[in-house]
């Protein structure tokens, strides 16, 4: 939106970030604060200096608040949480604006979160455009809304939806707005002043005056309010259990029933003090930005993407499908090459098994559904691929298999072409040379099922362009994937990672924990599962088949724990074969402890001379937490992550590392990296080779600063 030119007093930067100008008696209001208009000081001084104005003017009859470019207003600054806050503080801004004495409006287009939509909620009436979201995700950020929005909320839309957009932090549509009542009505057209303006002369001219939210009636059937409250309680103690937040939220909503406004806004600002200073607000608002950093590699910078009309799949298998629906679902066409006609139908047919269950749910129309299968073409011909922009192939994770691929990609597609592999252990640089264009080949590392999983590693070998990189990256932000660059080591930054937790965690088994009590101490640090049931859900076989690969190499100093080898050897592969570390009686997918299990890790104890000790659940966590540090400071030394947020952001989005901690290398400095060192050197006294200290924890310990000194200035 072009917002007009500025009309306040001389030049503070509020009035550069806040403009205003009367359109006849309307006085419009526009927050200009790039790139979302976020509500920082300058904002907020702006708004009220703009209301104040405003009442002072006789000439005023009305208010419209607008938002300048592609959004209404994303929230408070996430910036400013964690400095000294600085008034005017943004509660007081919203009941400046619900205080004033002439009507106000909010034209609401694109994003209107958090503090945004608590501005519009001060209001005293809203109109939204096609495109707007709204929404209240402070939870998401380890916080609650904080200006006015647990007490103006349910006043307007009842105590149980307000309870769902704050406990689940999703955006509404402008539609589901309308129906909710967040909004009054919906612009005909996507010109927001323009509505604005003219619902503005509207109420003007039907002399409909001041409609303060606090003074709504949303919450007028107390006992289905009291229900909902209970049931946003319990839903709080069970599934987001362990968040700090939560809680907080319904505690606050609570007293919008049974308190007067002032007083609950007064609790609502407490609580939100107390969200403030909790170390998951810390975490989850680094993580926030690390995510956002994590999409800035050297060469989106340095190069242009190329063209990414069309994507060819190679494999219609676990992955190949996955991606084939991640390729849809962005709008994108896409050819899958498989091996024969029945491989092409079992491709097919898990790509419309996916949709037709969502269909069945009543999350995806069958339109839709009709349109993205349209887009869906296969052939056993490579020739299929001859025009397409970017191919990917997710045949066998066997290397004379990928080869003979890439050597027919080569053959097939045109020059120019992307030629990504979605290996998750192969050398790509090898892969790369059975082609005559090794700069065109990059690892696209997807996690299953790809259709779900946010992480994108981006796999650059030494050889690729610049560009292609950038194309990589491009593509991720297409399909809303979150992408991490990634240098070419065995496991890349995620599997690397995790084959270290791993072998941790079978050091502790053995030596004496039981598998059930390492699980259920990663689950109570926020993992949703411990590494036992993760074996389990993605199946025991490929660990051991990664295992005997790596045989030959494995260096015979190392330590090596043959428990699951010996699962496998009997046929427990996990989920997929009803046991494993657990027992899954049919159609269960949580499993049972083994006593069976118990006693083969017994078998292995008295085979290798171990007697067993106890492990506290701290001693647990302290231990695996420590060997996934450990190695992630080598990772970022080698330069296979660029930083160490890279890191975090791979084992937040793929490993299921809790995101209120950060990531492993925030938690890391949380704790201080003197005392990881000394726990290190503590574990090292047991096994000098798994526990020796990265040099850059020796070196980072040793000057007295952290991991995020290496992120640069913003996560
Ligand atoms: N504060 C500061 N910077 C922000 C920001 C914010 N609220 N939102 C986005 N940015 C930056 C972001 O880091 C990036 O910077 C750029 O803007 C573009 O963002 C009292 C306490 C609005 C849907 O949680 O969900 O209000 O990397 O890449 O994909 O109750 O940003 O370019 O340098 O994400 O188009 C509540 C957070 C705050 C909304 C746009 N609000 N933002 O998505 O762009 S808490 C939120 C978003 C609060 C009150 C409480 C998204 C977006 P850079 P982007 P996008
Ligand atoms: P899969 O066995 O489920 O599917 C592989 C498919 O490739 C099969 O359908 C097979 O018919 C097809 N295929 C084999 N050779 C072919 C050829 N020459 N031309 C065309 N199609 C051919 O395997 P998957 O689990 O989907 O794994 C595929 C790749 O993705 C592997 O490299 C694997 O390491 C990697 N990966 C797997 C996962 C996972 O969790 N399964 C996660 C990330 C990456």
């Amino acid at each position: 939106m072009n917002h007009p030119t500025a009309s306040a007093s001389p030049a503070s930067p509020a009035s550069f970030m806040v403009t205003r100008q009367l359109h006849g008696d309307v006085l419009v209001v526009v927050v200009d604060n790039p790139p979302v208009n976020a509500l920082g000081i300058d904002v907020r001084r702006g708004l009220v200096e703009a209301l104040d104005a405003a009442d002072a003017d006789t000439a005023v009859a009305a208010v419209v608040i607008v938002g300048a470019g592609r959004n209404f207003i994303a929230g408070a600054d996430i910036r400013e949480f964690g400095k000294p806050p600085q008034p005017p503080h943004l509660p007081a801004v919203c009941n400046r604006i619900e205080a004033c004495a002439k009507p106000v409006v909010a034209a609401i287009h694109g994003a209107a979160l958090g503090g945004g939509l608590e501005v519009a909620l001060a209001a005293h009436y809203r109109i939204a455009v096609a495109g707007a979201k709204l929404g209240l995700p402070e939870v998401k950020l380890g916080l609650m809304p904080g200006a006015g929005g647990t007490q103006r909320a349910p006043r307007l839309i009842g105590a149980a939806a307000a309870l769902d957009l704050m406990l689940s932090g999703r955006h509404a549509g402008a539609d589901e707005a309308l129906a909710l009542g967040l909004v009054d009505r919906l612009g005909k057209t996507g010109d927001v002043l323009a509505e604005g303006l003219a619902y503005a002369r509207e109420l003007i001219a039907e002399r409909a005056g001041v409609r303060p939210t606090r003074s709504a009636r949303g919450l007028p059937d107390e006992t289905a309010s009291r229900a909902a409250i209970e049931a946003a309680r319990k839903q709080t103690a069970t599934r987001l259990r362990g968040l700090f937040s939560p809680m907080k939220i319904v505690d606050a909503v609570h007293a919008a029933l049974d308190l007067p406004f002032d007083e609950g806004l007064a609790l609502e600002r407490e609580l939100f003090l107390e969200c403030l200073d909790s170390p998951q607000r810390a975490g989850l608002v680094y993580a926030f930005f690390a995510e956002r950093e994590a999409a800035k590699a050297p060469e989106t910078s340095a190069a242009k993407p190329r063209a990414l009309a069309s994507v060819g799949i190679v494999g219609g298998g676990t992955m190949g499908a996955g991606i084939a629906l991640a390729v849809l679902d962005a709008g994108l066409p896409v050819t899958m090459i498989e091996r024969d006609e029945a491989a092409l139908g079992r491709g097919r047919a898990h790509v419309a098994r996916v949709y037709d269950s969502l269909v069945d749910k009543g999350r995806l129309d069958a339109r839709d559904k009709a349109n993205a299968m349209a887009r869906f073409a296969g052939s056993t011909s490579y020739d299929a691929l001859a025009n397409v922009d970017l191919v990917i192939e997710a045949v066998f994770e066997d290397m004379a298999v990928k080869k003979a691929v890439f050597a027919e990609l080569d053959r097939v597609t045109k020059p120019g072409a992307v030629l990504a592999t979605n290996t998750s252990y192969l050398d790509i640089d090898e892969i790369a040379g059975a082609t005559a264009r090794p700069s065109d080949v990059i690892g696209l590392h997807f996690f299953s099922p790809a259709n779900v999983m946010k992480l994108l590693e981006v796999v650059v070998p030494p050889r690729v362009a610049a560009d292609v990189v950038a194309t990589a990256f491009e593509f991720a932000r297409r399909l809303s994937k979150i992408a991490v660059r990634a240098g070419v080591c065995d496991g890349f930054i995620g599997n690397r990672l995790l084959a270290v937790y791993r072998t941790a965690a079978d050091y502790l088994m053995e030596d004496g924990a039981s598998p059930y009590q390492i699980d259920r101490a990663m689950r109570e640090f926020g993992y949703p599962m411990g590494p036992y049931q993760v074996v389990d859900l993605a199946g025991g076989d490929i660990g051991w088949a990664a295992r005997k690969r790596r045989a030959s190499t494995r260096d015979p100093r190392a330590r090596y724990v043959e428990i699951a080898d010996r699962l496998c050897e009997r046929g427990w592969f996990g989920q997929k074969t009803g046991r494993g570390f657990y027992r899954y009686p049919e159609g269960v997918r949580t499993g049972a402890p083994d006593p069976e299990v118990e006693a083969i890790v017994d078998e292995e104890r008295k085979r290798r001379g171990i007697v067993p000790r106890s492990f506290s659940d701290d001693e647990i966590v302290t231990r695996l937490i420590t060997a996934i540090v450990n190695e992630a400071a080598n990772v970022v030394r080698e330069g296979i992550a660029l930083r160490p947020l890279d890191v975090d952001v791979t084992l937040v989005h793929g490993y299921g590392f809790p995101r209120h901690r950060g990531g492993p290398m925030k938690y890391a400095d949380t704790i201080g990296l003197a005392n990881v060192l000394a726990d290190l050197r503590r574990f090292e006294k047991e096994d000098p080779l798994f526990w020796k200290p990265s040099p850059l924890i020796v070196e980072l310990a040793e000057r007295g600063t952290s991991f995020s000194s290496l992120d640069g200035a913003r996560a």
